[in-house]
Parts: C-alpha cells; sequence; structure tokens
C-alpha cells in the first residue's frame, strides 16, 4: 500500500472510531444534539431562549408543558446549563436574551453574528433497577449561528461555473429581475477570459453585497442571499477567501471552454478563491455544527413569505430543499444519521387561533413538495406550528376573533388576517395577501421570566414532546 492510501486508510479508520465513539457516548449519555436550523430571522435564537426557559422554569405558576410527559408527570427536578466542551465556542447567551425579553420595555433577541452553543442537563426523577427512587440526567446540545450561513451548505456540492450560472439564472427571474439595483448587466460585463483585475474585482463585488443586503433588508426578504458570509461575516469579516463574485458570462461557455482559459483569468483565480471560501469557511461551519445533528429542527417563517407571493414562497421552499440535500438523513455503518426531524412554521402568534392548525398544513404541504429526499428517509419527520414567545392576546368584535400586541414602534394594536389556505396557495389565492401587512409585533409586556416566570408559548411543549419525549422516558 503506498504511502499516501495507508495514511488515507488509517484516517478512515480513525474517523469511524471516532464516529462510533461519538454514538456510543451518546448512548449512555442520554445525550442528544439538536440542530436549530433556519433560514435567517426564522426565529432560532428567540426558539433556543423559549425552549430552555420553558425547561428551566417548569415549576412557575404559569408553565403550560401539558403535551411533555415528564412535566406532566412532574418529574423535572432540575434544568442546569453547561457549556459545550468546544472551548472555541462562546456559550450561548441565554441570559442576555431573557433579560431583553423581560425587561420594562421587552426587546427580542439581537440578529445572531457568530456561534455560540449550550449543554443542557435535564435532572428527571427516576427509579433504578431495583425500583428505588434515583434522578437520571439527559443531555442536549443546542447551538446557535448566523441564518445567512445556512444558505452556503449547497455551495459544497458546486463548482465556481455552477454556482455563477445559478445566480445568473436568480438574477434574471423574478423578483430579482425587477429590483432597481440589480446588477446583472456589471456582472455579466466581466469576461471571464479577461486578465485578472483585483481592483474591479473589489468594486463589483462592494456593488453585489449592497444588493445582497437589500434583499434581505426589504420585506418580506428574499432567501436564496448567497455567499451567507458577505452579508454576516462573523469572524471572517477581511478574509482573504471572500475576495470573490459571481461570473455571470459563465453561462454562455462549456465546463472544457471554461478550463481552457489562462491561470490569471478572472476564472481561473476567482474559482480557486471560491474553492478556498468552502474549504475554509463552509466546510468547518459543517463540520463543527452541521455534521454533528442527531435531531433537526428547521424553522420556517412561513407567514412573512405569503404577503410576498408566489416567487418568495418558491425562493423559500428551493433554499429549503437545497439546503435539505446537505444534511444525512440516511446514515451509513458507524455514522450516525439524523432520527429526527421537526419542521416548525413560527411566530404563529400573529394569525388568529383558527388559523394555526392551517398553518401548520401548509408548512406540511411545502414538506411534502419540496423534500422529496426526506420523505424517503428513515428520519421520522413531523410538522409543527408555535409561537416561541406568544406576543399576541386573542380578542373578539363583532363576534369575529380579533389580535392584539403591541407595534414595534411601542403602539397598542389590534389586528386580523385574510385567511390562511391549509395548502400552498394558488395565484387566485395569492391576491389575498397582496395587502395583508404582517405585523411585526414587540414581545408582551411583563414577561419577568427571571422571576419565575416561564415565557408564555404556543405549542413549544409539542417541541419538546417530539424532540426529547423519548429520550426522557
Ligand atoms: N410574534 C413573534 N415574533 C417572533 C417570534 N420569534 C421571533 N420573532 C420575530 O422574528 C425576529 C427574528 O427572531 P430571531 O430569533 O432573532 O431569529 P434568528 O433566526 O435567530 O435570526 P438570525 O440570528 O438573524 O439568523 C425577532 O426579532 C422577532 O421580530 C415569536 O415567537 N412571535
Ligand atoms: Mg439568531
Amino acid at each position: 500500500m503506498s504511502n499516501s492510501r495507508k495514511t488515507d486508510y488509517l484516517q478512515k479508520i480513525h474517523t469511524v472510531t471516532d464516529d462510533a465513539k461519538t454514538l456510543i457516548n451518546r448512548a449512555m449519555q442520554n445525550r442528544v444534539c439538536i440542530g436549530i436550523t433556519g433560514l435567517s430571522r426564522s426565529g432560532k435564537s428567540t426558539f433556543i431562549t423559549s425552549l430552555i426557559n420553558q425547561l428551566k422554569q417548569h415549576n412557575a405558576k404559569n408553565s403550560r408543558l401539558g403535551g411533555f410527559s415528564p412535566w406532566l408527570k412532574k418529574r423535572i427536578v432540575q434544568v442546569i446549563e453547561h457549556p459545550l466542551e468546544n472551548r472555541y465556542l462562546q456559550p450561548f447567551d441565554y441570559q442576555q436574551a431573557v433579560n431583553s425579553l423581560s425587561g420594562k420595555s421587552p426587546e427580542w433577541p439581537i440578529p445572531t453574528q457568530d456561534i455560540s452553543g449550550v449543554l443542557l442537563e435535564i435532572k428527571l426523577a427516576d427509579k433504578n433497577w431495583r425500583g428505588k427512587k434515583s434522578t437520571k440526567s439527559v443531555f442536549v446540545e443546542l447551538r446557535d449561528y448566523p441564518g445567512e450561513w445556512l444558505v452556503d451548505l449547497p455551495l459544497l456540492k458546486m463548482n465556481f461555473r455552477e454556482w455563477c450560472i445559478q445566480v445568473n439564472n436568480q438574477l434574471s427571474a423574478a423578483p430579482r429581475n425587477k429590483f432597481a439595483h440589480n446588477p446583472s448587466d456589471l456582472l455579466k460585463a466581466v469576461n471571464p477570459f479577461a486578465e485578472y483585475d483585483p481592483a474591479t474585482v473589489d468594486k463589483r463585488r462592494a456593488i453585489y453585497i449592497n444588493f445582497l443586503q437589500a434583499c434581505k433588508q426589504q420585506s418580506p426578504p428574499l432567501t436564496i442571499l448567497q455567499p451567507g458570509r458577505f452579508i454576516e461575516p462573523g469572524s471572517k469579516q477581511g478574509h482573504a477567501a471572500l475576495n470573490f463574485i459571481p461570473l455571470l458570462a459563465c453561462a454562455d461557455y462549456s465546463e472544457a471552454e471554461l478550463n481552457a482559459a489562462d491561470d490569471n483569468s478572472y476564472f481561473k483565480q476567482l474559482e480557486v478563491v471560491f474553492e478556498s471560501y468552502k474549504s475554509a469557511i463552509v466546510k468547518p461551519f459543517f463540520k463543527a455544527f452541521i455534521e454533528p445533528i442527531d435531531r433537526q429542527v428547521v424553522l420556517v417563517d412561513v407567514l412573512n413569505v405569503l404577503y410576498g407571493g408566489d416567487a418568495y414562497l418558491h425562493d423559500m421552499m428551493q433554499a429549503l430543499e437545497a439546503i435539505g440535500d446537505s444534511f444525512d438523513y440516511e446514515g451509513g455503518l458507524f455514522r450516525a444519521k439524523i432520527e429526527k426531524v421537526l419542521y416548525a412554521a413560527t411566530k404563529v402568534d400573529q394569525v388568529v387561533s383558527q388559523d394555526h392548525d392551517n398553518v401548520r398544513h401548509l408548512l406540511s404541504s411545502i414538506v411534502r413538495k419540496s423534500l422529496e429526499r426526506i420523505n424517503g428517509a428513515q428520519a421520522d419527520v413531523r410538522v409543527e406550528a408555535v409561537a416561541s414567545v406568544r406576543s399576541s392576546q386573542a380578542d373578539s368584535q363583532g363576534g369575529e376573533e380579533i389580535l392584539k400586541g403591541i407595534s414595534s414602534e411601542g403602539d397598542a394594536i389590534g389586528f386580523v388576517n385574510p385567511r390562511i389556505p391549509d395548502h400552498i396557495p394558488t395565484e387566485a389565492e395569492f391576491e389575498t395577501f397582496i395587502d395583508w401587512q404582517l405585523p411585526v409585533l414587540k414581545p408582551p409586556r411583563g414577561i419577568r421570566a427571571n422571576q419565575d416566570q416561564a415565557i408564555p408559548h404556543i405549542r413549544m411543549d409539542e417541541v419538546l414532546h417530539n424532540l426529547l419525549g423519548d429520550i426522557c422516558r
């Protein structure tokens, strides 16, 4: 066996034994790694905060976790936050998130800029094999990261030319082709075969970043905004692997033609940077934060895209499909697979309660349509509709249910919503959403989460049951 093959072989054995060890450790320790995945602003940090809070405040008077058997049976003894073993990972700042939600003027957690994690220990009353009272601990790993980075995962399966063609298709189709600041012409003008000029790349890159930012900031935002680090660089600000742009003219040439380009051409130079973006930035994120996942929550802000119309919904569905391809639902010998997947439509407190079930069914239709691969896999897949922080209250007006809450400007408001269909809307049904402005609510006043109160929620108990019910038995 040649030396390099030997090293390869040894590395493989090493990885297999490492994976086996992780599996055994997890099984012995009642430990699960839950991947909270969700696109930018889908509600991940708020969800993690609420999930920890519901468990920690299990004894609060307003704790409502009837769907979670250990709570109903009063088996939760204590919930402790530990840092994750990875010393490079900052701890998830639960306390700060809770403080801002429960302050005098409550605020949502700030948008996430880097990765953090927490290891929750749930101590449960138990009986040992002799029937004597004891406690058992269940460990739950949770990690938080900026949602922008998730849309980079599909890049791992693409080469530079394929990515350029994808961006070209996106920029020339609705809704992006209608945007005044669409940089299509400027990017198309860069000839992939011409001599590479870093100053030109810098200028066009700045324009492309502005475009991505504008797509993110508009309401509703678009989903497929790549590369994610152009919008949220985290600790990689200024990294050399970020110095590239999509060369839209690549769509006009075959792979063979582009491969024959001069070494100092735009194509060849930027191809190298693109590959280093994948290997130095996307791959380590995947390895450290996506690969260890054995249970997954996919948070989807489905209400927010509805009023954007068909193009926005499909942009999100495409992103979900492409991202879904990056997760391992099949597994292999000594390689863990994701055993449970819970899709959760978030912020369901923005619509009246009679529509909550429809939101869940709408998400089911999206999942069935856009995630063929997951439907064929072994994983247990479910769908929920939740509010991590219930920020509206039901009231009635003329016999109709209405909602009341605090607007982002701090005013008390009352509102209703158009009926939510229980399926992907038809063109005619989309019309009913065009004039609907989804209210951006402030968190409710008076949470007092630090003073033995639990955060009000919708169906977070079902989430706990789905994710942890079996291992808490
Ligand atoms: N009404 C309501 N709004 C919510 C809820 N959860 C989140 N939001 C809104 O959604 C916004 C984004 O929530 P985050 O938890 O920060 O979302 P994220 O996925 O962590 O966002 P990034 O870190 O930017 O990827 C918040 O600022 C709130 O406006 C909820 O349960 N109810
Ligand atoms: Mg966040």
